[in-house]
């Protein structure tokens, strides 16, 4: 006979091994990649940030946005280039507008193709020129 302590915990080992096997079969997007990388400083604004991540994502439903230290500045928008058949299902090309030197966050939130999301942010600083 099973006591119910031990049916519940049989129960959450059956879900926690079954999330293992999904998550290994998909997977949630983890970012692998970014440039420019967070905390990078860089002497020139970049003419655009590009995420990559471990697996495929739905890049429709990709969002990003731009911020200062507080305060969301714009919104980025998701090129069409992104959708080219040529283009890697795991990369994520974002323009940036052009930037005053100071510190910047982009703020991105995806969709993987398991259905779960991920936020993430990178920060960069853009450096007064010398
Ligand atoms: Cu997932």
């Amino acid at each position: 006979m099973v006591s119910l302590i031990g049916e519940f915990a049989f129960k959450v080992w059956v879900l926690l091994v079954l999330e293992a096997v999904m998550t290994a079969a998909w997977g949630h997007a983890v970012i692998v990649e970014s440039s420019p990388a967070d905390q990078e400083v860089l002497a020139q604004v970049p003419e655009a940030i590009v995420l990559r991540f471990n697996v495929s994502i739905e890049k429709s439903f990709a969002q990003a946005s731009l911020w200062g230290t507080k305060d969301r500045l714009k919104k980025l928008s998701i090129p069409e280039s992104n959708f080219a058949l040529e283009a890697d299902p795991a990369r994520l090309y974002i323009p940036l507008p052009s930037l005053a030197p100071g510190p910047y966050q982009v703020r991105y939130k995806i969709l993987a193709t398991d259905g779960h999301t991920t936020e993430g942010v990178i920060r960069f600083i853009i450096s007064v020129p010398q």
